[in-house]
């Protein structure tokens, strides 16, 4: 048995080996891609209203820097011309904000006028007395899509030839997957799903909210937005590029800077990420 592709020509006086490449193609290969482009700015972790989260001299200090590198965030997606702005999970640091810090919130996303998607984490998880279930009660910008279902939703921008599913966090424990009953990706789509958890090599049964390279690479999506470490990471697995994409502001310590991940999804090569670092807020 020859090995697949390799075919062996034998004339009168030589023995000629040829191989015939097999070419694979990778699940979003690139007659499944669109033909349009999409520029996507990633953020999470933003942990609006916290106290504690970064340095500063006293609690309001910390607030309003929270608040100035969100702002930054807003201006980098209308810098780069962002068809969508994807929000990780934890844009705020608990529940029990003020209504002025959701407008404030509100105001800064309606600013930003592209697409935003965004998704509870672990610190503003989605129950009855959450603070993004407090915002959908409110009139909400126009550009502004939450994902609240607990089963999984997808959302589906034809104009940006996009379909984005995510799986919103109830409770932060071991039972539950963020990236568990993902809707199947579709041809011709940029196939994009937001998870807020742990990366875990191996799913133990112990973390809480696990997200494992097999599930990743077995997506067939093109990009995993992935929230809840706050160091940027990339964990591109199989033919999907993921990662995290690092908190707006340095956690608890003025050293490193913060960043957001920009993705372009190119109809030629598929989806890369790289990471965008902020100025100081
Ligand atoms: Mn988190």
């Amino acid at each position: 048995m020859f090995p697949h592709g390799l075919s062996l020509i034998l004339s009168e006086d030589k023995l000629t080996v040829s191989f015939e490449p097999t070419v694979y193609q990778a699940k979003t290969g690139a007659s499944s891609r669109p033909a349009r482009p999409l520029r996507i700015i990633h953020t999470g972790d933003v942990h609006l209203e916290s106290d504690t989260f970064t340095t500063g001299k006293d609690p309001a200090e910390v607030r309003q820097k929270l608040r100035r590198a969100f702002s930054n965030v807003i201006d980098l997606a209308i810098c780069e011309r962002a068809d969508l702005l994807l929000i990780a999970g934890d844009l705020f640091d608990s529940s029990r904000v003020s209504e002025e810090a959701i407008d404030f919130a509100l105001a800064e996303i309606e600013r930003a006028s592209m697409r935003v998607v965004a998704i509870p984490g672990n610190h503003d998880p989605h129950d009855d007395t959450s603070v993004l279930a407090a915002m959908e009660r409110r009139k909400l910008p126009p550009n502004l899509h939450l994902i609240l279902s607990l089963e999984g939703q997808t959302l589906e921008f034809a104009d940006l030839q996009t379909r984005i599913w995510a799986r919103a966090m109830r409770e932060h424990s071991a039972d539950y997957r963020p990236l568990q009953g993902l809707s199947p990706a579709r041809s011709g789509w940029w196939n994009i799903a937001l998870a807020h958890g742990l990366f875990v090599e191996e799913d133990d049964g112990l973390r809480a909210s696990p997200i494992t390279p097999a599930e990743i690479a077995a997506s067939g999506y093109d990009y995993v937005a992935l929230g809840h470490v706050h160091v940027f990471r990339e964990l591109s697995q199989g033919s999907t590029c993921a990662a995290y994409c690092g908190a707006p502001v340095p956690a608890h310590s003025g050293a490193g800077e913060g960043t957001v991940a920009l993705v372009v999804c190119s109809p030629d090569s598929g989806a890369t990420v790289r990471a965008v670092r902020l100025a100081a807020p």
